[in-house]
């Protein structure tokens, strides 16, 4: 299907900043002709205009949830928009809070035409923490938890109707940084993770296997990819890097097996922070990984 870039510009919802270069790195690093050298019918929407940030302490458990709504509410109308297009939407972030507005957009798009959705959520981080147990009141640490309706009400109901999605809708895997109370709420709610100690003892093609299965012809999977998913050796420029991820091959495989399901529909690109990475490697191997996501293979397999 043909492609829509969406870039959204702004780190609202992370504690340092930079994020808001996302899009402008993965553009540098050649994302669209990268598409468009597989066949891809691309278009760049150019980014999206929200509220500036306003770099203040939490309040109340949250930073800067005025603007982090805000952003979110433009992402998610603008997702919605692509889909109703009938074009698949590539949100270019950005730090991961607006996973809330895009999979909420994308959520109300599975109602309408009776989809049925599934969200891999590749990620250190379970993202799965409310104002009460946030280590740092960012929000970027909280958008699975919202889009499941635990939550202000201002985030879990972004399209005034409710919570977008329920926990088995989602799969996460590269999980390996999950705060103590958080790790309390994602056992409670019954969250199904590929952690990387699951990925260490099973490998990464049974781990994709577990986390693909289930779908058919209706699935419209959309997949979350925060940038701090991969091993920091290989990507250093995210803001919150976690040891232990996976390698290249690894990265490159589950990509590779997202591709061959063939039921990719939309995609979160996110944390990616050219203020911290170096000569933008981290924006050049992202859009290695989306070659992959959209088809490129190895010689043996083409
Ligand atoms: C941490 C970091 N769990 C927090 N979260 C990040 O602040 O809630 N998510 N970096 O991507
Ligand atoms: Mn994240
Ligand atoms: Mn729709
Ligand atoms: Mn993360």
């Amino acid at each position: 299907p043909p492609v829509s870039l969406i870039g959204a510009p702004t780190d609202v919802g992370a504690g340092h900043l930079g994020a808001r270069l996302g899009p402008e790195a993965l553009r540098i690093a050649g994302l669209a002709e990268a598409l468009v050298a597989r066949g891809v019918d691309v278009i760049d929407r150019g980014n999206l205009d929200g509220p500036r940030n306003p770099w203040q302490p939490p309040v109340e458990g949250y930073r800067h949830i005025r603007e982090v709504v805000a952003w979110n509410r433009i992402v998610m109308d603008a997702m919605h928009a692509e889909l109703n297009g009938g074009r698949m939407p590539i949100l270019l972030g950005g730090d991961h809070c607006l996973g809330l507005g895009s999979i909420t957009g994308v959520a109300k798009h599975c109602r309408e035409t009776g989809k049925t959705l599934r969200v891999l959520w590749l990620d250190a981080h379970a993202d799965f923490n409310t104002s009460d147990v946030t280590p740092s009141g960012n929000i970027h640490g909280m958008p699975v938890a919202c889009l499941c309706g635990i939550g202000p009400r201002e985030l879990t109901h972004l399209d005034g109707s409710g919570p977008a999605i329920t926990p088995d809708v989602v799969r996460q895997i590269g999980i390996r940084s999950v705060d103590p109370g958080e790790k309390k709420l994602v056992k409670a709610h019954g969250l199904e993770v590929f952690d990387m100690r699951y990925i260490d003892e099973v490998g990464m093609k049974r781990t994709m296997e577990a986390a693909l299965a289930d779908m058919d012809d209706n699935t419209h999977l959309h997949v979350s990819f925060d940038v701090d998913f991969l091993d920091p050796s290989i990507a250093p420029g995210v803001g919150t890097t976690v040891p232990g991820g996976p390698n290249y091959r690894e990265a490159q495989l589950v990509m590779e097996m997202i591709a061959d399901s063939g039921r990719l529909a939309s995609l979160d690109i996110v944390e990616l922070n050219p203020i911290i990475d170096t000569r933008n490697v981290t924006g050049e191997l992202s859009v290695d990984l989306v070659e992959s996501l959209f088809g490129k293979s190895t010689l043996m397999r083409d």
